[in-house]
This record gives structure tokens, C-alpha cells and sequence, in this order.
């Protein structure tokens, strides 16, 4: 939460001192500092606040370690000497997760970033937890594999990050959650313990599956070092279309029509509405690269994208749906992409809406997920409620606290994200949306974090999602792990 409804700083926790500073310089190789003048208050900045620029942290010291080995003694350290840490990868996360919320220290992975081993028969990658998403893609690339992850802050994100938070993205529908496809991880425990659970077998049935707790715990009960992942084939065939559409109904239809033509080769399908649209438009159009997309603008949109490796059977299969399309006159215009540059651009016009948001202002963001039915209803919701509260005074207005409200999302996982953006981020505005939002999600029987996690935004909310047993269950793991509470510390479950 932001402002003033952070949690006090605990007093459990040690101040980190210059002595602290000294010791732990001796242990990391690279620190940045303002407690010995190596790092400017501006320059921990980026460190400090998050992406949406919505949670400021104050620490002072940030730690770059270049090995497990040092992360490891890092914590032990820190665990001894009673100093909270936040261990921090890309630093994208729309929670408040990865900064700090007062003084703890800043422990980023970006120097553990070395591809560890590939197997071209299994498929099988391990690498280091700081490895940015692209360039591991990249690598497999090469190989001709794919990570089975993919997402819009994939230039920037790490994969241990990605592992921390059970990132979904854009192509879950297709290559599943990471619960699935991790095979192993390392992870350096909050004293310090080095856990080597790197394992590359696909089935192992020898007692409790261990990874699987630290998949989406965000930090809070050990650092990942290094993870093993099993990566699919590239497909050799891949074609995106874009659609404008009459109604959320008809994004339904057209979703359902597109897994019976298309089968095991839809690899997404995405949704996002006018407003949506509007935002990524004013933001291509500030940088230049605007370029009209449809002769018929809709309400709605929608993405499918399909990978295979026959190019002629699925050129053949998706143009069979678009016919279908058409001739039923379910959408209002397409475009199908004709090259690997119209491929990009299709994409982006969905994969750039965070970005168009956060330019356009403060933006609330809400990941949620419901049923496929119900997700829309959550939005006109939402709207209604911040008219009502009198900060919102019609759509795609630019007066008022309320500048937009969009909803777009990973529609074959029945996720949406509702992003609002705002003039600045004030309290009046909050107490609107929450914890409204949360009541019409569990009133869905949905889930408050579909895929970002709870970081420091949602700790509270918790209960909205999760039943008693299972948020006991939940601390009782934490305090197995860190008694100390020392790692990412007034997060997650509180
Ligand atoms: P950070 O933001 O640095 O950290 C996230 C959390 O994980 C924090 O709690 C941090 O303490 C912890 N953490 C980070 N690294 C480690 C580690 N090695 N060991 C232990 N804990 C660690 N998310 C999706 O799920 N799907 C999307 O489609 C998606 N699209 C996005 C698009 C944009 C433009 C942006 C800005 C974000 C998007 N996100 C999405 C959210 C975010 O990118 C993901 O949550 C991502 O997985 C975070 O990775 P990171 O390395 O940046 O982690
Ligand atoms: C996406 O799907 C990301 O684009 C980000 O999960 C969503 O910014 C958001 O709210
Ligand atoms: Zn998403």
C-alpha cells in the first residue's frame, strides 16, 4: 500500500550501520553505498522504488554479489546480525515487492547471470537466477528452443524473478505455470544454508516436493541462486492476428472458435478493450510510430497467436478461422500479420499497455483472476464504483482525478488486469477501489493475485482469497524457514 498505510519499520531489526557496511563489503563483491559515499541517494534510487514509481524505499546499502557462494554468506551474516533484506531481481514487479519499505538492505541477483548448462536432447536449461528473461530466451533461441515464459518486461526481468513471483505471462495458455515446467532450483536459505535442489529430473516422487514452496513465495523464505527449467521446442511456424470486436460477448465467441479451429496450436489469446487501445495509441502517437491498424475501431480486442511447425497447416488452419469469423461476421475487422516486423507490431499493440498506462499517470494496477464470464463484469464494476465516488467522469475523459479505467488481460487463463490510472496516487482515490476490488473478487470466488503476487500492495488482502487454515498453514512455513522474519520483511502474508 502506499503513503501512509505502510507498516511501521520493526524494531526487531538491526539499523544497518557503516561497521555492518564494512563487513558485508568484505563478503559481496560489489556494494553501492551512501553509508561510505560509493552511491548517491540518487543513485540507490533506482533500487529504492519500484517500477509504477508507487513504493520508495530508504536503504542505504544494495549488495551485488557474483556468486551463490557469497549470497549464502550474505545471509549469514545478516541472519546473525538481526539485518532485514529484500532481495530485489529486475526490480519489475507491480506489487511493491522487490524495493525496500524502510531500511532493509537491497540484495539484487543481476550479477548471478551465467547460463550454467543446456541439454539439446531434454530440453533441460539451468542457469543462475539473475539471467534476464530475454537473454535466456535468446540463448535458446539459438538452439531452437523457447523459454516457456514470455512477458512484456521480459528486456529487464530476471528468470529467478520470474520463479519468485510464478510469473504467468503470455503464454500460459500454451506452455503452462512454472510450477510445471521448474525442475529444480538452489536457493540460499535466510541463515545463510546453500539448498541445492537443482535437480533436471522430470519425475521424482521422493517425498515433499521442496521447489514448488519457493515458486511465487517472492522472497520471503530464501533467495534463488540458480534454477533448472524444462524448455520446449521453438515452434518453426508462428502468426498473430489482431481483432476488433463488437463486445465482450463476442471476445467470448471468438475465443471459443479459436481453440475448436485451432486446436494444440494456440499458443495465446489475449483481450484488451477501447480504453486500453486508446492509451497504447497516445503513447505510440507521442513517440512517433503511430500507424492506423483497423478500418473498424471496436469496444474490444483481441489477440490470438499460434505456433506450430508446419507453416502451410497453420496458415491454413488460422486463415479457416478467419473466414469463420467473418463470414459469421463475429468480429468487426482483422489483421493478420504478413511478416516477422507486422508480428512485433501486432504484439505490441497488446504488450505495450502497461507502459502506455504508467506514461499516461499514477496508475492503480489489479491482477486478478475469475471466471472467463465474469471478467469484463469486474471492470463496468469498477468504473460505476469511481463515478459514484466522484473521481471518475466518464470514459477516455481527461478531467478528474480518474483518467482511464482499462481492462485487458490473459483471457485463456481467465486473468484480468484493471489498470486505473490516476492524476497522482492519493488516498481519497484508494479508498474507493479497495478494498472494493477484493470484495467483487471473492464475491466471484476468485483469486486477489492472479500472477504479480501480493508483494506489500495486497499483504492485508489476503484473507480475501485465502481461508484461515490456509494463511496459518502459510505462517507456519514462513517461521520454518525464516524465524527471524528477516527476509522481505511486512510483505506477503503479514
Ligand atoms: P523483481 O520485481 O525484482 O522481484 C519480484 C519479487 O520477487 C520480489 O518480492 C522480490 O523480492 C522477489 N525476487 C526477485 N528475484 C528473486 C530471487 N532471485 N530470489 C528470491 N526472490 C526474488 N508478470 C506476470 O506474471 N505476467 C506478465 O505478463 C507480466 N507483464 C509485465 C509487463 C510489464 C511491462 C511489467 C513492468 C511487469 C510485468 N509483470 C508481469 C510483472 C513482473 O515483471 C513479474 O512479476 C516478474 O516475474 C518479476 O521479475 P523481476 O526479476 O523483475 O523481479
Ligand atoms: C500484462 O499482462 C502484465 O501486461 C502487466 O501482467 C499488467 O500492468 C499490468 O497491470
Ligand atoms: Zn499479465
Amino acid at each position: 500500500r502506499h503513503g501512509s498505510h505502510l507498516p511501521p519499520r520493526s524494531t526487531q531489526f538491526t539499523k544497518p550501520t557503516q561497521q555492518h557496511l564494512d563487513a558485508l563489503k568484505a563478503i559481496s563483491s560489489s556494494t553501492l553505498s551512501t553509508l561510505d559515499g560509493s552511491a548517491t541517494e540518487e543513485e540507490l534510487r533506482s533500487f529504492n522504488d519500484d517500477w509504477m514509481n508507487k513504493y520508495h524505499g530508504k536503504g542505504s546499502i544494495v549488495l551485488k554479489p557474483k556468486s551463490t557462494k557469497e549470497v549464502g554468506e550474505i545471509m549469514k551474516y545478516c541472519y546473525e546480525n538481526d539485518l532485514a533484506v529484500v532481495p530485489q531481481g529486475g526490480n519489475t514487479g507491480l506489487v511493491g515487492g522487490s524495493n525496500p519499505v524502510h531500511d532493509e538492505i537491497i540484495l539484487n541477483l543481476s550479477n548471478l547471470n551465467q547460463i550454467r548448462s543446456f541439454d539439446e536432447v531434454s530440453g533441460v536449461l539451468v542457469a543462475d537466477g539473475g539471467v534476464i528473461l530475454e537473454a535466456a530466451d535468446h540463448f535458446l533461441a539459438e538452439k531452437g528452443f523457447i523459454f516457456p515464459l514470455d512477458l512484456g518486461a521480459k528486456g529487464s526481468c530476471h528468470i529467478g524473478g520470474n520463479v519468485s513471483t510464478n510469473a504467468g505471462g503470455l503464454r500460459l495458455l500454451r506452455y503452462g505455470s512454472l510450477h510445471g515446467s521448474v525442475l529444480g532450483l538452489e536457493v540460499v536459505l535466510p541463515d545463510g544454508r546453500i539448498w541445492n535442489g537443482l535437480s533436471k529430473l522430470r519425475k521424482d516422487n521422493t517425498g515433499f516436493d521442496l521447489k514448488q514452496l519457493f515458486i511465487g513465495s517472492e522472497g520471503t523464505i530464501g533467495i534463488i541462486t540458480a534454477i533448472s527449467i524444462l524448455c520446449p521446442r521453438r515452434p518453426s511456424a508462428m502468426n498473430v492476428a489482431v481483432f476488433s470486436l463488437e463486445s465482450y460477448e463476442a471476445v467470448q465467441k471468438v475465443y471459443a472458435e479459436a481453440k475448436g479451429h485451432l486446436g494444440e496450436i494456440l499458443s495465446a489469446f489475449e483481450f484488451f478493450d477501447k480504453q486500453s487501445y486508446a492509451l497504447v495509441k497516445k503513447h505510440q502517437e507521442e513517440n512517433g510510430g503511430e500507424r492506423k491498424v483497423f478500418e473498424t475501431e471496436g469496444d474490444f480486442y483481441c489477440l490470438i497467436e499460434t505456433g506450430g511447425s508446419n507453416s502451410e497447416h497453420d496458415e491454413a488452419k488460422l486463415t479457416g478461422l478467419l473466414e469463420h469469423l467473418m463470414e459469421n461476421e463475429m468480429v468487426l475487422d482483422g489483421v493478420l500479420a504478413q511478416d516477422s516486423t507486422q508480428f512485433q507490431s501486432l504484439w505490441s499493440l497488446r504488450e505495450l499497455v502497461p507502459e502506455s498506462a504508467g506514461k499516461a499517470g499514477s496508475v492503480y494496477k489489479y491482477d486478478v483472476s475469475v471466471p472467463v464470464g465474469k471478467m469484463y463484469g469486474l471492470v463496468e464494476k469498477m468504473r460505476a464504483k469511481l463515478r459514484d465516488g466522484g473521481v471518475l467522469e466518464g470514459d477516455g475523459k481527461a478531467e478528474g482525478p480518474i483518467r482511464a479505467v482499462a481492462g485487458y488481460g490473459h483471457m485463456g487463463d481467465g486473468n484480468l488486469h484493471i489498470n486505473i490510472v490516476a492524476n497522482k496516487y492519493t488516498d481519497e482515490v484508494e479508498k474507493i477501489i479497495e478494498p472494493y476490488i477484493y470484495e467483487i473478487v471473492a464475491e466471484n470466488e476468485g483469486s486477489i493475485s492472479a500472477e504479480h503476487g501480493l508483494g506489500v500492495m495486497k499483504a492485508p488482502y489476503i484473507g480475501y482469497s485465502k481461508n484461515e487454515t490456509s494463511v496459518e498453514l502459510m505462517k507456519q512455513i514462513k517461521q520454518l524457514f525464516d524465524p527471524k522474519g528477516l527476509l522481505n520483511p511486512y510483505k506477503y502474508i503479514v
